[in-house]
């Protein structure tokens, strides 16, 4: 079946619930979700302080619990495909907590570390169809779920910012990897019907309406997940550093097209020119397509969507041949806008803007011509983490 659709919060909270009843023969007393995302665009720039443009998706992470008067949490949790796996590791009131195996545990351990608060021990159940490895954010959907659902265990919150920041620490000291504030903040903030502008210097955000008329976002999953990510995200975002301290700037956000020039008669290392190409004109596209969208402007959108795949693609290199194969497709389909790569990238998903009329013909053509196992769904602007009622 190459079409795929959200679950809802409501199907995914009933299960969750009678798993938890199940497994720990008690209800649960306390419940959270946070979805998924997309990125409009706006890719690899969050770590250089720039802007970016993402959007929540209807699929969603619901996590379930109570405390269990131990010194220890115990996490179960139900994965997108069906398959169940289990952690337990001791409560941050009796002990500290560091990463190690399983490795996706270490998402929920570095939450529950970095919880305000020192938890006791509970017993927890999730259960998420946001899309593994497709590069729309299980982790962050995961990281602000339990965030959220420690909240109402525990009736202690954060601020929105603060909350998206302690997840993002989380990230970087469990699961260790060195992400952008993007993932985090567009989970925890999200509106419905909305793409969010972020700055990521400031982490001020305004909303952008997302009507477009007869348009959609067609998100289209390569089901590709290239084993690079680990290894180069980190190399990407130390390469724009470099770029960053070359120029004596505090981060890319602050250089502007000529400086790339100068990084080239620096003679820097042409793949930090290349980074710092991208980074600069990315941030720009961003801002011109969060004002041309919502004045429905949707041919130049397209243009740029397309300008920033090729230089995700040929800049940052960290598109792949799926990627690219997919937005040639969509370049010599009718009906479609503009599309680019989105997430992190080495395989997940593309994004096209598409005349909504066109879309059976979009995705027959994605179908026949595309060398892969491609998947769809259409990107309805959802809201985001919340605290669900027992
Ligand atoms: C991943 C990271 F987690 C984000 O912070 C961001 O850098 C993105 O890749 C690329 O734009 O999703």
């Amino acid at each position: 079946m190459s079409e795929v659709t959200a679950k809802g919060d409501e199907l995914l909270f009933e299960q969750a619930k009678s798993k938890f009843s199940e497994l720990f023969g008690r209800e649960a007393s306390a419940a959270a979700s946070a979805p998924g995302r997309v990125n409009l665009i706006g890719e690899h720039v969050d770590y250089c302080d720039g802007f970016v443009l993402p959007v929540a998706l209807p699929f969603t992470t619901v996590v379930v619990g109570a405390y269990n008067n131990l010194e220890e949490c115990r996490v179960h949790t139900v994965l997108t495909n069906g398959e169940e796996r289990n952690t337990s590791f001791v409560s941050p009131s009796v002990g500290i907590l560091k990463p190690g195996e399983p490795a996706w545990a270490n998402y929920v351990k570095g939450v529950v570390a970095k919880f305000p608060v020192a938890v006791h021990g509970f017993d927890a159940v999730i259960v998420s169809d946001v899309p593994m490895g497709a590069g729309v954010s299980s982790s962050a959907s995961l990281e602000v779920a339990f965030f959220t659902f420690l909240e109402s265990l525990t009736g202690r919150s954060v601020g929105l910012v603060e909350k998206a920041q302690l997840c993002q620490k989380a990230e970087h000291e469990f699961p260790g990897m060195p992400c952008g504030i993007m993932d985090q903040y567009i989970v925890t903030m999200a509106k419905k019907d909305h793409a969010l502008l972020i700055d990521c210097r400031s982490l001020e955000a305004k909303q952008i309406p997302l009507q477009i008329d007869n348009a959609v976002i067609l998100v289209v999953n390569s089901n590709v997940k290239h084993q690079l990510t680990g290894s180069e995200y980190p190399l990407r975002r130390s390469q724009c550093q470099d770029a960053a301290k070359i120029l004596k700037v505090p981060s890319l956000r602050d250089a502007g097209v000529k400086d790339i020039e100068d990084l080239k008669s620096l003679k820097s290392d042409p793949d930090i020119v290349k980074r710092a190409k991208h980074v600069i004109e990315e941030i720009t596209r961003t801002e011109k397509v969060a004002t041309l969208l919502p004045q429905k402007y949707l041919k130049e959108v397209g243009a740029l969507l397309y300008q920033s795949h090729k230089s995700l693609s040929q800049l940052m290199e960290v598109s792949c041949t799926e990627l690219d194969q997919l937005v040639d497709i969509m370049r010599t389909s009718p009906g479609v806008y503009g599309a680019r790569m989105t997430g992190g990238g080495f395989g997940g998903c593309v994004i096209a803007l598409i005349e909504e009329k066109y879309s059976k013909d979009i995705k027959d053509k994605v179908l026949q011509e595309y060398k892969g196992n491609p998947t769809f769904f259409v990107c309805k602007p959802s809201d985001g983490a919340k605290i669900l009622k027992i």
